[in-house]
Order: structure tokens, then sequence, then C-alpha cells
């Protein structure tokens, strides 16, 4: 098929709230259920394309429903081209500001095009990208928010069914004894060949994350993430040179501006990318290309079907964030194996909707 005949026919877009098996109390918010935009691309040729956000709150993912509907009546009839889609996109949103949950659609349309066009390539989205299927090491990221080390160390252990041979842990209480204990708790239960990541969610101030990144350093910790706030970078440089656990950071990156001036200013060892901040499919390459410039190891956050394929097609690629939020309503929920995330062989990026467990838990 010719892909240069797709043409876009409409976007939908459908909120959902999921229960969460395991909640994830954070230094933020605790949260217990997952708020969902499911995305539909449908192009005139009958190909569809898909793409879910992570909403965090239910009124944002209702927010968006109607904001999808005017895009795709601006961008109806136009090329299913995702790089001019994506301009078009950005020109759309540019007065009120292509950030937040803007950034989100705008990260949702430009992933479901691509989708339909591995789809009708007949591709998986990371080989229509130009690579083979590798399998990605993945920690388990379920769960373990901020709990008694007791219960922390449990839940570690409960968290390695499946082969996963790392896992991360949610810090930043008001005491730092407490989350140490936790720390302590959690490694001395878990086999040394585990690695336990730690992930502040930016609750730190800058001198008491220098004094606890350096008291981290002897707790077998494999990288500390966003330790305090996340655009803080010239802060966030001199930790990372303070600390020698590398530092990790990028989930908060809308966009290639803040990632270019947080690799300039040396904030941090590793990135990760959010698909829904980066910007869809093509912020991600575009990320990619910008991080293997700067020499850094790509994780990714959250979303693990659509990441699977880009970490499959991104030169130093790390670990993916496994979290099974979206497992409900997927038909094929992506595999894990021996700890690797199996990057799907079907055509396009993986997901297709479970409709009835869709309307189950609709929100609009
Ligand atoms: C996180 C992700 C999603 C919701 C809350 C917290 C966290 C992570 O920062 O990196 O997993
Ligand atoms: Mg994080």
């Amino acid at each position: 098929m010719n892909n240069s005949k797709l043409t876009l026919r409409s976007l939908t877009a459908a909120a959902v709230t999921l229960p969460m098996k395991r909640p994830l109390g954070t230094s933020a918010k605790s949260i217990d259920n997952a708020c969902l935009l499911l995305v539909d691309l449908l192009t005139q040729d009958g190909i569809e394309g898909r793409a879910y956000a992570f909403c965090y709150l239910p009124s944002i993912a209702r927010s968006l429903v109607p904001i999808v509907a005017e895009l795709s009546d601006a961008l109806t009839g136009l090329p299913l081209a995702p790089l001019d889609l994506a301009q078009r996109v950005s020109r759309h949103f540019r007065l009120p500001g292509v950030t937040g949950p803007l950034a989100m659609v705008a990260s949702s349309v430009d992933t479901a095009a691509w989708d339909a066009l591995a789809k009708s390539a007949g591709l998986p989205l990371a080989s229509y990208l130009g690579a083979d299927l590798h399998p990605i090491p993945a920690y388990n990221s379920n769960g373990l928010g901020l709990m008694s080390p007791e219960a922390a160390a449990d839940e570690a252990e409960a968290l390695l069914e499946s082969g996963f041979a790392a896992v991360k842990l949610r810090l930043g209480r008001a005491d730092f004894h407490q989350d140490l204990a936790a720390v302590k708790a959690v490694r001395r239960r878990l086999p040394d060949r585990v690695r336990l990541m730690v992930d502040f969610n930016q609750a730190l101030t800058f001198s008491d994350a220098v004094k606890y990144a350096l008291a981290l350093d002897v707790e077998g910790v494999y990288w500390i993430e966003e330790p305090i706030r996340h655009d803080d970078y010239r802060h966030m440089a001199l930790i990372a040179q303070a600390a020698k656990t590398p530092i990790q950071i990028g989930e908060n990156f809308t966009g290639l501006p803040p990632m270019a001036a947080a690799l300039a200013a040396g904030a941090s060892d590793y990135v990760m990318l959010d698909l829904d901040r980066i910007g869809g499919v093509t912020g991600w390459q575009r990320a990619a290309g910008l991080a293997a410039a700067y020499n850094r190891e790509v994780s990714s956050h959250l979303f693990p079907e659509v990441s699977a394929h880009l970490l499959a097609a991104t030169p130093g690629r790390h670990w993916l964030e496994y979290v099974d939020w979206a497992n409900s309503i997927l038909q094929e929920p992506i595999q894990i194996r021996d700890g690797m995330a199996i990057t799907p062989s079907r055509a396009g990026n993986g997901l297709s909707w479970n409709t009835d467990v869709v309307a189950k838990y609709r929100l609009d």
C-alpha cells in the first residue's frame, strides 16, 4: 500500500479511569486509579491508529475529549504525515501553549498517526522505524510507594514475579530517616543482582538532596530519580557531580528544548523520556538523537507498550518502566519474559482496546 495515500478522517477520544492493582503513594500524591485518554485516529482508508495519554486526574482526562474533537475538525482531510501533522497541531495549540495536557494530546495524535502508518506498511512500529524487535530490560514500577519498610520489602519481593530483576521505590517523606529505613529494608530483602531504582518525585531542597544522595551512595541504589524540582538543572547538575549514584531525570521534558538545556547543564547521568510529553514518536526519535549526541542512556517513562518499540529503535536504550495500569483495557498487554519486555511483532504499535472494559470504566 502507498503510504502517501493515507488521509486523516477523524480523531475520537474516550476518558477512562482504571483501578490500579497496587496503589502508588508518591511524595506528590497518592494514585489508585489510572486516568487515561484513549485516542483513535481513523483514516479515510479504514486504517486505525491508537494511542493513550496518562492524565493523572479524572478531570484532565475528561477535559481533553472535546479538545480532541475540535482538533479532529482542524486536521480532517490532511495527509497522514506525522511530521507535517505535528506542525499543524503545534500551530493549533500555539496560543494556549503546547504544554501540560495539550502536549499530551499533541503527542497522542502523533503516536496514533505513526501506528496507522506502520499498520499500512504491515510492520511493527520498531521495524517501521528501522530497528529489529529487540527485547528491552524492564523494571517493575508498579506499587512500591510510600509505605512502612516491612510492607515495602514484602511488595518489592512480590514484584519480582515474571522474572523482573529491577524495581523502583518511591521516596520523599518529610523524614529522610524513614526513607532510608525503607531503602535498607527493601535492599536487604532483594537478591544482590536485583537493581533498585529510587524516585523522589522532586520532593527535596537542593541542600537536602546533596546530603541524602551521599547517604544513598552506600545503599546499593541503581539511580536516584528527580531529587529536586524537575527544571532546576543547575542544582541538579551539582547533585549529579556530588553523588556517585547516577541521577535520572526526563519524565518532565516537554518537547526538546528542556531536554537540550538539561543535557547542556550536565543535569543528569541518564535520561528518561515520556512518550506523552516528549512529542509522541516524532518527538521521541528527535530526543533519542539528542541523547546520543550527549552519550546518555535512554529509559522510558510509563507507556510500556509503545515505549518498547521506541527503545528498540533507540541507540543507548536502557530500561523500560513497566506498569500494568492500562492492561485491563488492552486486548494484548505487553508481555514480560525473564524481566525483558517483548516488543510485539504485530503490525503497528500493538495497542487495541478491549471495548467492553472501556465501556465499563468510561468517564465521559
Ligand atoms: C510516577 C509516574 C506516574 C505517576 C506518578 C509517579 C513516577 C515514575 O514519577 O517515574 O514512575
Ligand atoms: Mg519518576
